[in-house]
């Protein structure tokens, strides 16, 4: 009965004029019946989108999503249990066309814990598909739904605790295309925030356990895009070569935060914002609600590194929110002058941090050695305290205070010594036979592990007297030792 209600419904409001007739909505959809054999829609793994559908019937669309419970890295020698549509995190990116008729199978792996569901917002019909999907391990549920409204659309689990459910990962895109698709571009990326809560600080080492206080308090240890801390950096950068157009599907998965997405060094040429019909012009920030999406446009000019933030900063540099586009091309003067600034603007996520890993992994089979301890505390030390004292250990005359050789640092106990990197330092000092009197701030945000690596490298470079400082060491001075008003513990 229903059914034949809706097309109807659907005819009355074109007749009213105003749902379909805005700029980006140049076809009139055809909502009726679908049309030729069913499809087995292509789902595709981040950062990656299916193909354009290059369908101008609506057709029936099979779409059959796995939910999978697994564990995967989170950061470098960091893991977590991420419960994921699809087996990745944001989940399979779905690609339709408006009108189509989606018949939905939600299969729940027997290996799982939890029960789960799905919620589209590209559906129209109770709980978007929740209350017909709610699935235990080892079954599957169906259900039929239209694509009605064009747009992007977030999709997540919606099962109690929700919260929970959506703060392990679980949430993704559907595209449903206008009738006409959307205009070609060179490339199509899959990019979705999210933040996580974990019982160990940010990049702590180990297996990490989902913190409920600090999700309800909306306090993020990371908050990363498409799942992990440098997910899109490094080797796995998006790429893109000048003279391009790149269009991002750019979702946030929540649970809390809502983004703040820049491209440093680009500006949006389109922004659909909220994933709606109106396009908006050169964007330089565009706000990305937690369930919401934005496609964004540009296109690209000048060879380099494009950095893509939420630009609520702290999360890029220091809770994971930072992505690489790689444009390769030649550089055109004309536009900029070409001298590069990465590495120090991206600090450690510029860099590999496979020797920080390595260490990790050593320590946790209790074989950890001086040298894995240099080799992860040099990367660490370039990302952190090179900034200041130089990646050579010189410092800056006047400024900062030499590391190199510095006999000032020669004559620190070790409990002394942890206490500047955890605690800072502030008042006159002498290092070498030049007078300081500055302040360090305090980087006790790190973790016990990596101050024991950062000052063990230290330690062993640039003619410094050699040791080794480990992580049980910071630990007991972290607990003796005050920190100034307002660092972190
Ligand atoms: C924001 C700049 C800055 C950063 C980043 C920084 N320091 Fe410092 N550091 C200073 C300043 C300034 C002093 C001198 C403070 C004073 O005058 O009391 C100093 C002093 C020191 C000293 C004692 C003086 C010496 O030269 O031996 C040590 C050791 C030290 N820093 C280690 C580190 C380590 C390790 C890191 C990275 C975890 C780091 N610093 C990061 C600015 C910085
Ligand atoms: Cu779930």
């Amino acid at each position: 009965m229903k059914r034949f209600l809706l097309p109807l419904s659907i005819a009355a409001l074109l007749a009213s004029g105003g749902a379909w007739s805005n700029q980006a909505s140049v076809g009139t959809p055809d909502l009726g019946p679908p049309q030729g054999p069913p499809i087995n829609a292509v789902l595709t793994s981040p950062p990656n989108v299916p193909p354009p559908t290059n369908r101008h019937k609506p057709a029936k669309v099979i779409v059959r999503l796995e939910v999978i419970e697994k564990e995967m890295p989170i950061a470098d020698g960091t893991t977590y249990t991420f419960w994921t549509f699809g087996g990745t995190v944001p989940g399979s990116f779905i690609r339709v066309r408006q009108g189509d008729t989606v018949e939905f199978h939600l299969e729940n792996n027997p290996n799982n814990k939890m029960p789960h569901n799905i919620d589209l917002h590209g559906v129209t019909g109770p709980g978007g598909g929740a209350a017909s999907s709610f699935t235990a391990p080892g079954h599957q549920s169906q259900f039929t739904f239209k694509a009605l409204n064009q747009g992007i659309y977030v999709y997540h689990c919606a099962t109690a605790p929700v919260g929970m459910h959506i703060g392990n990962g679980m949430y993704g895109l559907m595209l449903v295309e206008p009738p006409e698709g959307l205009k070609k571009v060179d490339h199509e990326y899959y990019v979705m925030q999210g933040d996580f809560y974990t019982v160990g600080k940010y990049r702590e080492k180990g297996h990490q356990q989902f913190d409920m206080q600090k999700a309800i308090d909306e306090k993020p240890t990371y908050v990363v895009f498409n799942g992990s801390d440098g997910a899109l950096t490094g080797d796995h950068a998006l790429t893109a070569k000048t003279q391009q157009t790149v269009r991002l599907f750019v979702g946030n998965g929540g649970p809390n935060l809502v983004s703040s997405f820049h491209v440093i060094g680009e500006i949006f040429d389109t922004v659909r914002q909220e994933g709606g019909t109106v396009e908006q012009h050169n964007v330089q920030t565009t706000l990305i609600p937690s369930g919401g999406a934005a496609m964004v446009e540009f296109h690209t000019q000048v060879p380099g590194s494009y950095v893509l933030v939420d630009h609520s900063i702290f999360r890029a540099f220091n809770k994971g929110a930072l992505a690489i586009l790689k444009v390769d091309g030649p550089e055109d003067k004309s536009i900029y002058s070409g001298k590069e600034v990465d590495s120090s603007y991206l600090g450690d996520n510029a860099v590999s941090m496979q020797p920080v890993a390595d260490a990790a992994k050593a320590a946790a089979a209790g074989t950890l050695t001086v040298p894995d301890q240099v080799a992860a505390g040099k990367t660490l030390f370039n990302g952190t305290c090179s900034a200041c004292h130089q990646g050579n250990g010189e410092g800056l005359e006047g400024v900062f205070p030499p590391l190199a050789k510095s006999d000032f640092l020669a004559k620190l106990s070790a409990d002394d010594l942890i206490a500047i990197p955890l605690n800072g330092h502030s008042g006159k000092l002498t290092v070498n036979g030049k007078d300081y009197d500055s302040v360090m701030p305090p980087m006790s945000q790190m973790t016990d592990d990596e101050i024991a690596n950062i000052l063990t490298f230290v330690l062993n470079s640039w003619g410094n007297p050699a040791g080794r400082i480990t992580k049980e060491q910071v630990a007991k001075v972290r607990a003796s030792t005050p920190r100034p008003a307002g660092a972190a513990h």
